[in-house]
């Protein structure tokens, strides 16, 4: 609420400025350092490429999508983008995703053949009545959009699937197979947040099959009043908890950073009699700047940059814990 003097303080200075629009300007308009963070190692390179465009005074929106389009662009990392590991039928579908400290967001599905799936998502957001755009259709706005339509199956990739093609189990790994997706989470210096989120996915999954990293609430969630959070890992127990939208909500309800990821785990441990199989890992950060991230699993890590530099952080993981 805000208070009877400040509104009129506020009435004397704005004029006929609607109150609603000060109460927004309100949370988005504190000035400070800018932070990114993102999930697994290639977060490093990641977040020299966000931490650029936030430098400058760059957007939050910017900064997430540049951020994460170095790890799309790169063959070596096999569970993103370009050079992703395919479906059991040998195609690579990507899943990504975008969100704005509006609250705006774009997202795709199962998409083939394009490198750069997060650019589509934000042509989603910001070409489109949509969220969500999937498979042919998904592909066929994107060459509309000027995308290129490329082979993104690389040798690697295609190489080891005919491997996993001769036992043809899918027994995801944890830490393995499941890794690597891109979360990244920006606060710049304008004091707003957004988020952006790509994978190509679990491995060997079925044709069609798409993860948590296109679903808003489930892969990503920002909400610019409280904070934002990403996951990764086994896509399903994060659908089913409706991950980082909880993760925002805890915040929400006054927890830090690494609580409330911590408590978005617990939801998922509650739900699953052996974790054996499961890692799934959370990435938070509030207005404050402040963060935290949490996994099911030792292994899951996340890569932060602000004043102090860009650094590899290890998780805090459920199986020790309690
Ligand atoms: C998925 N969550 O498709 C993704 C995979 C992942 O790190 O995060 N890998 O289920």
């Amino acid at each position: 609420m805000i208070s009877r003097k400040k509104f009129l303080k506020y009435t004397l200075l704005g004029g006929l400025t609607p109150f609603t629009k000060w109460t927004k300007r309100s949370f988005s308009q504190k000035k400070g350092t800018p932070v990114v963070i993102s999930t697994w190692n290639h977060g490093i390179p990641a977040n020299e490429a966000a931490w650029k465009v936030l430098a400058e005074s760059g957007s939050a929106l910017n900064a997430v999508e540049a951020g994460v389009r170095v790890v799309e662009a790169d063959p070596e990392v096999r569970t993103v983008g370009y050079g992703g590991r395919p479906d059991r039928d040998g195609f690579v579908t990507l899943d990504a995703c975008i969100m704005d400290q509006e609250n705006r967001c774009g997202s795709v599905g199962a998409l083939q053949h394009i490198k750069h799936p997060v650019s589509v998502a934000r042509k989603v957001k910001e070409e489109t009545p949509h969220v969500m755009l999937v498979g042919d259709g998904a592909l066929d706005f994107a060459m509309e959009q000027g995308f290129e339509k490329e082979n993104i199956l690389t040798d690697k990739a295609r190489k080891e699937w005919e491997k996993w093609k001769k036992n043809a189990e899918y027994e995801p790994e944890v830490n393995i197979e499941n890794h690597d997706t891109i979360g990244m989470l920006a606060l710049d210096k304008q004091g707003n947040l957004s988020g952006a989120c790509t994978t190509s996915g679990t491995a060997w999954k079925m044709h069609g099959r798409v993860g948590d990293s296109p679903i808003i609430g489930a892969g990503l969630f920002v909400d610019n009043e409280v904070g934002a959070a990403a996951a990764t890992g086994l896509g399903e127990e994060v659908i089913r908890t409706c991950g980082s939208h909880l993760v925002v909500e805890n915040m929400r309800r006054g927890d830090d950073p690494k609580t409330a990821c911590k408590k978005a785990v617990r939801r998922i441990v509650r739900q699953n009699d052996a974790l054996n199989n499961i890692q799934v890992g959370f990435i938070a950060i509030n207005k404050k700047g402040q963060f935290g991230g949490y996994s099911v699993q030792e292994g899951f890590n996340y890569a932060v940059f602000d004043k102090i530099g860009n650094r590899l952080l290890d998780s805090s993981y459920w199986t020790n814990s309690e």
